[in-house]
């Protein structure tokens, strides 16, 4: 696409929204300046690509197609058909996976739907078999009691929160908390690692039936060769959500043992992460689950979302380019100058480093909780989250942690020199901020103090990082 229809298809769009409704338009256009101008870290966010985008504002919001391709409950999907085959084709050739579904919405989406498959194949549940031989209205009250107990209360292990594990792992402020009987496996307290002895040992004491590996705030590679050994050692079906590092598997930084592909029996990821598509879901898995996994839809999610699988199509083709394994390769070697530039300044890092896309600051080190940091970075025009460390005595609301990834500052272009002038920012803030008091003069865990010409110095050097890497820089609104 030419830089110029670039500029003429947004801004001709945010004509025709202003026409309805001027302050939507406006506040499309004041997103894109807020991006434009933020030095952003937040280590799940992205900037999908001009065309990516544009896939999405079409009129295929317009149509239901619940079902899956060539069988479909509604009629006249046959386009919804091409683009759905056409984000399954790429997704399977870009992962070398054998079954690709992608209407999942979101990351929970999809990870429920990997949930229900794998309990849809594991759980001896004769009620299940006939609802499932489509005798759903043979059923009994009987049946469908039996049913629910026997579906639920399954085991779950999956990592830790606090040592990166994600809510959707059978924690309880999510449905998954809910729906399993959960235990968590943790990190080495002296190194932050995986240790693998203790997960193989949490997994034969408790015997679950789903393994779950994947995070969204650990800084390092997996060994999914390992955990399916795990997995496999006590029956347990090995689930990966990679949703965090769907980049780093499609630009084949991670391999071999690292790869969740070959070694999961079924792959979860969101699409909007380090892999640079829609906001959206996905699953892989192998032709034992592919059955069930179908059965998605209307089983855990609404109707299918065409234009944002016209999305996905897009962005996976992107994906499958031999330019994205050079971003992918990136995204590692700035996450690495991010981390050695706070090292030397004398931060402290969980693990001590990153072999991913994420650098988790343990901000306990400046006398900060994670609240403090994240406000006063905020203030300084630098946005990250807050996370939790491992073990974190402030638990996940305040947390001691800051999460920073490099996804996002990749796709600008910036680059080892920009992530080591980006750890002196950083590093300059957290070390000029000092915990505040509340009304009472009690310590806060939220208020700071933080010198308005330290942040506003701070927010000025951050644009100037900016300027030479302009975001979307075809797109001229005007
Ligand atoms: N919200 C995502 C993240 O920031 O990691 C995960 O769901």
């Amino acid at each position: 696409m030419s830089r110029n229809a670039e500029s003429t298809a947004f801004r001709s769009a945010l004509e025709v929204v202003r026409g309805v409704e001027p302050r939507v338009a406006d506040a499309i256009a004041a997103e894109l300046a807020d991006q434009r101008e933020s030095l952003k870290l937040i280590a799940s966010e992205n900037y999908a690509s001009p065309a990516t985008l544009l896939a999405m504002g079409n009129w295929f919001s317009d149509k239901y197609a619940e079902g899956t391709v060539g069988r479909r409950f509604y009629a006249g999907c046959q386009n919804v058909d091409t683009v759905e085959a056409l984000a399954a084709e790429h997704a399977r050739e870009l992962f070398g996976a054998s079954h690709a579904y992608v209407q999942p919405h979101s990351g929970i989406d999809a990870n429920l739907v990997a949930f229900w498959a794998i309990l849809a194949d594991r759980v001896e549940s004769p009620a299940l078999r006939k609802a499932q031989a489509r005798q759903v209205n043979d059923l009994t009250e009987a049946d469908w009691f039996a049913l629910r107990r026997e579906l639920g209360n399954q085991r779950m292990l999956g990592m830790s929160l606090d040592a990166g594990g994600h809510l959707t792992h059978g924690f309880r402020p999510n449905i998954s908390g809910k729906m399993f009987d959960q235990r968590s496996y943790g990190t080495d307290p002296a190194t932050g690692l995986i240790d693998y002895d203790r997960v193989a040992v949490a997994a034969r004491e408790f015997k679950p039936l789903i393994l779950v590996a994947g995070y969204s705030a650990y800084p390092r590679k997996v060994n999914f060769r390992i955990m399916r050994e795990i997995a496999d050692s006590v029956g347990a079906t090995f689930m990966v959500d990679m949703a965090h590092f769907a980049g780093l598997v499609a630009g084949k930084v991670f391999t071999g043992d690292f790869d969740p592909v070959p070694h999961a029996h079924i792959v979860t990821t969101t699409t909007h992460k380090s892999l640079r598509g829609p906001r959206g879901g996905m699953v892989l898995c192998g032709p034992e689950l592919a059955d069930q996994v179908d059965r998605g839809c209307p089983m855990v999610l609404g109707g299918p979302l065409p234009h944002v699988m016209a999305a996905k199509a897009v962005a996976l083709a992107e994906a499958r380019r031999p330019d994205f394994a050079d971003y992918a390769q990136r995204i590692v070697d700035n996450a690495q100058a991010l981390a050695d530039g706070l090292l030397r300044r004398g931060a402290t890092l969980v693990t001590g480093g990153t072999d991913n896309h994420l650098v988790l600051i343990d901000v306990s080190g400046y006398g900060l909780t994670g609240r403090q940091a994240e406000q006063a970075l905020l203030d300084s025009g630098i946005v990250t989250n807050r996370n939790s460390v491992p073990q974190d005595p402030n638990g996940a609301w305040y947390t001691s942690g800051i999460r920073i990834g490099t996804p996002a500052l990749t796709t600008r272009g910036l680059g080892a020199a920009e992530m080591d002038a980006t750890a002196e920012l950083i590093h300059t803030v957290l070390s000029q901020t000092t915990p505040g008091t509340g009304p009472d003069g009690a310590p806060s865990k939220a208020k700071y103090v933080l010198d308005p010409a330290v942040a506003e110095s701070v927010g000025k050097q951050a644009a100037d990082l900016l300027t030479p890497f302009p975001l979307y820089p075809a797109v001229d609104l005007g």
